[in-house]
């Protein structure tokens, strides 16, 4: 009688996009470890054991309560024996042996610290570990190692982008690239995507779209607005990708395919003074040099595709997968960032909102504070 299921435990969704996952997450003790999990997996390529501790992640952090016994998460979905046997010994033991096993193992620091770096993968990152490879310093050192220029960057301003960027930084971030891009392009928009749409107070980049409200106006613009943020100084590295976008082109069915926007991956300088609520007080003079380095992700759509744009770019990933899996598994249609095609009336569906995108889907809207599956 203690542990009956909550009633909620009924009808919740496989499908995150028919849930509601705000930032507050009531079962973080469980979800910490089942992402810790999901990331030994990738790095083991175990796709289906990857996905799966993912999913019961997301489930888990849609829950209302926390789960105080193993009778509260009977009939959810997504949570299958292995999990469940993980929530177990965390609920008896308060820890998970198997997930200290994985921390403790050699290979899985290895990875997470190479990957941690900007600009290495989980290919880099092994074939480093394969050398004899243990630590970033032992990277910088060996000398036959060819870093490309993202990862140089990536090494060069290490410190400030694994530290977190909080929501008054990407503030601050958001009126300095308006700016420059009103002065460009003065109709120009700049909307907040990513984690700090979705209402994170904190997040590991800042995510930006840029459109123009005229079709095609928007070519060139990305590249000019880069050149003025490097005259203003605070250009601190740029990695461009020009648009390889076709209109034409069905959607892709590959969710971890890159789109083809018009896009940069930036690390910007960004100045302390800069940031409202410090009241300009300078922090300890001693340990602050006054300024700090930035990932941002900036993305130009053609106006016409901005709904599908800012509904890709706004995630939560795991919200994404599952919106893309629920439109061609349950409606037989195809999504990604640039379009919704039917595949039965063989058309395209347009939008000029989210909106428009779940009312095709014929899914409730659900908000972006919701999304963070
Ligand atoms: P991220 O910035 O990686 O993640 P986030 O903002 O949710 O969280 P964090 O605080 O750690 O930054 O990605 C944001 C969304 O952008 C995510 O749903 C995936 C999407 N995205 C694309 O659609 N295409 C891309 O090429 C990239 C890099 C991301
Ligand atoms: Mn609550
Ligand atoms: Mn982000
Ligand atoms: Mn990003």
């Amino acid at each position: 009688t203690e542990c009956s299921p909550p009633t909620a435990a009924t009808n919740v969704s496989q499908y995150a996009c028919l849930r509601r996952t705000t930032t507050e997450n009531h079962n973080k003790i469980f979800t910490d470890v089942f992402e810790e999990l999901a990331e030994n997996s990738e790095f083991n390529e175990s796709k289906g054991p990857c996905l799966a501790f993912r999913r019961a992640a997301s489930v888990l952090k849609s829950l209302p309560s926390a789960v105080h016994c193993l009778g509260a998460i009977q009939g959810l979905p997504c949570l299958g024996e292995h999990t469940k046997a993980v929530m177990e010994e965390i609920l008896i033991f308060g820890r998970s042996f198997k997930v200290e096993e994985v921390q403790s193992d050699e290979r899985y620091q290895a990875l997470k610290l190479f990957t941690s770096v900007f600009g290495v993968g989980p290919k880099t990152a092994e074939k480093w570990y394969r050398r004899g490879l243990r630590s970033l310093k032992e990277i910088l050192a060996e000398p036959n190692i060819q870093l490309n220029r993202m990862q140089r960057a990536g090494f060069l301003y290490y410190m400030d982008i694994s530290k977190a960027v909080s929501k008054a930084e990407a503030k601050a971030l958001r009126s300095i690239i308006e700016e420059t891009a009103h002065w460009i392009a003065p109709d120009s928009k700049l909307a907040l995507t990513g984690g700090f749409r979705r209402g994170k107070e904190y997040g590991h980049d800042v995510d930006f779209l840029l459109t123009v409200p005229e079709m095609g106006k928007e070519e060139g613009l990305l590249l000019r607005v880069i050149d003025r943020l490097r005259d203003q100084g605070i250009l601190l590295y740029c990695e461009h990708q020009g648009s390889t976008f076709d209109m034409s082109k069905l959607p892709s069915r590959r969710f971890e395919a890159m789109d083809h926007f018009e896009k940069c991956f930036l690390i910007l300088r960004l100045e302390e003074g800069q940031m409202e609520g410090d009241g300009g007080l300078q922090k300890d003079p001693g340990e602050s040099r006054g300024w700090r380095a930035v990932r941002v992700d900036l993305v130009a759509p053609p106006v016409d595709r901005y709904a599908f744009a800012l509904l890709g770019w706004t995630g939560s990933r795991q919200f994404e997968r599952d919106l893309r899996r629920f439109a061609r598994k349950e409606r037989g249609m195809c999504l990604d960032n640039h379009a919704l095609y039917d595949k039965t009336k063989k058309l395209f569906l347009p939008a000029t909102s989210e909106e428009d995108i779940f009312a095709h889907l014929g899914l409730e809207y659900v908000e972006p504070w919701q999304r963070n599956a």
